[in-house]
């Protein structure tokens, strides 16, 4: 190597850029939030009584919905497959009580919370689970596919990490046309190291796109435990890479949730995306056909002290905003709901064979459908 001599710098905080320019390390991670703990009340975030019991009906209603969904998988009324979003009803709620009703929403495949706190009726919901036309997706799309393009919620989507890019991409069209909107990018923890979030999520720093990537992280992609997967299990700090901020909630709690995701919205909206960490938890298995074998009884168990609905339940109680009969007629109302939906899932017509290849996307000079 004689001849040759390593570059060095006279402030080692600075590195020479690739057209010789100085520009500065940063010895310290870029912007990192933390919402846990922050001791929060309805009021301190913002939510009125009235909000706050409506967003705990929500809560209840996909819960129950899901009850009874997988009730209805046990009876073979409901084919393919089926993922449960009990335990994560506060991250829904919480995220789209938080955010524009136009903000456009787009996630995995273990969509059902999500599109119900989005304003999917529960028949639409159930008819879409059942197969039968009367379904959000007119029973073609089944549980992984909810979509309702008029409550600007986009899916539904079975790839792991596919969706990531899909919402970068619509967030860039907002930035575009301006529009003042924020696109709520959902997945899971196992979708962290696949390479469209990273792809995406460097573009959407890159070019300051309004969009959170928001890491619904339940502690399993499938029977796989997150510190068996990613050599780096705080998922938030994937931000660091792509200068963007990086934040880490409670999904487990309604007002952390709504109060994290409301602050970065805004702030994305101007331009400063997001990499948002929600720690929650998945109380049934993967999907129906989970033996559940990777975790113990013990464990699942203590998770259920953290319930996010009996937290809201007891929230309620506690500071006098309604009494355990009006919680419990609440319930009744809300089961009531979801049997009708599953009476008009039953009595809702299977879509016709001949409509197969209509409401998909074919080009028609290219080959393979012809
Ligand atoms: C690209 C791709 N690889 C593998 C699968 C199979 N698969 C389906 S779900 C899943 C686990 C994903 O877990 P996570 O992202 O944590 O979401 P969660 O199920 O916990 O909501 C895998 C590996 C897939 N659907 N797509
Ligand atoms: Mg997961």
């Amino acid at each position: 190597m004689a001849g040759r001599t390593k570059t060095q710098s006279k402030n080692p905080t600075a590195a020479p850029s690739h057209n010789g320019a100085m520009h500065a390390f940063t010895p310290e991670p870029g912007d990192f939030r933390r919402y846990f703990e922050s001791g929060h009340t309805h009021e301190s975030v913002g939510i009125s009584e009235e909000t706050l019991l409506d967003m705990y009906r929500n809560m209840l209603l996909q819960r129950r919905f899901e009850e009874r969904a997988a009730q209805m998988y046990g009876r073979q009324k409901i084919a393919g497959f089926l993922h449960l979003y009990i335990g994560q009803e506060a991250v829904s709620v919480g995220s789209v009580w938080g955010t524009r009703p136009d903000d456009p929403i787009i996630t995995a495949y273990r969509d059902h919370g999500l599109a119900l706190a989005r304003g999917m009726s529960a028949d639409s919901g159930m008819a879409e689970l059942y197969g039968k036309i009367g379904g959000c997706s007119r029973g073609k799309g089944g549980s992984m596919h909810f979509f309702d393009a008029e409550k600007h919620f986009y899916g539904g989507h079975g790839i792991v990490g596919g969706q990531i890019p899909v919402g970068v991409g619509m967030a860039f069209a907002m930035k575009y046309k301006e529009t003042g909107g924020c696109c709520l990018t959902y997945f899971g923890d196992g979708a962290i190291n696949q390479g469209a979030f990273h792809e995406a999520a460097n573009l959407a720093s890159l070019y300051k796109l309004p969009v959170l990537l928001i890491v619904e992280n339940n502690e399993y992609a499938m029977g796989t435990a997150v510190h068996r997967a990613s050599a780096e299990p705080d998922l938030y700090k994937h931000a660091y890479a792509y200068n963007m901020t990086g934040a880490i909630v409670d999904g487990m709690d309604l007002f952390e949730v709504y109060h994290a995701i409301q602050e970065l919205a805004d702030e994305a909206r101007e331009g400063k995306p997001a990499l948002v960490e929600v720690r929650t938890y998945r109380y049934r298995g993967h999907s129906m056909s989970d033996p559940q074998k990777y975790r113990t009884k013990e464990e699942l168990e203590s998770k259920k002290d953290e319930d996010p609905i009996l937290r809201v339940k007891k929230y309620i109680l506690d500071n006098g905003l309604g009494t355990i009969e009006q919680l419990d007629e609440m319930d009744e109302s809300v089961k009531a709901e979801v049997m009708a939906a599953v009476e008009f899932a039953e009595s809702s017509p299977f879509p016709e064979i001949e409509t197969m290849y209509e409401d998909i996307y074919t080009q028609s000079d290219y080959p393979f459908l012809v």
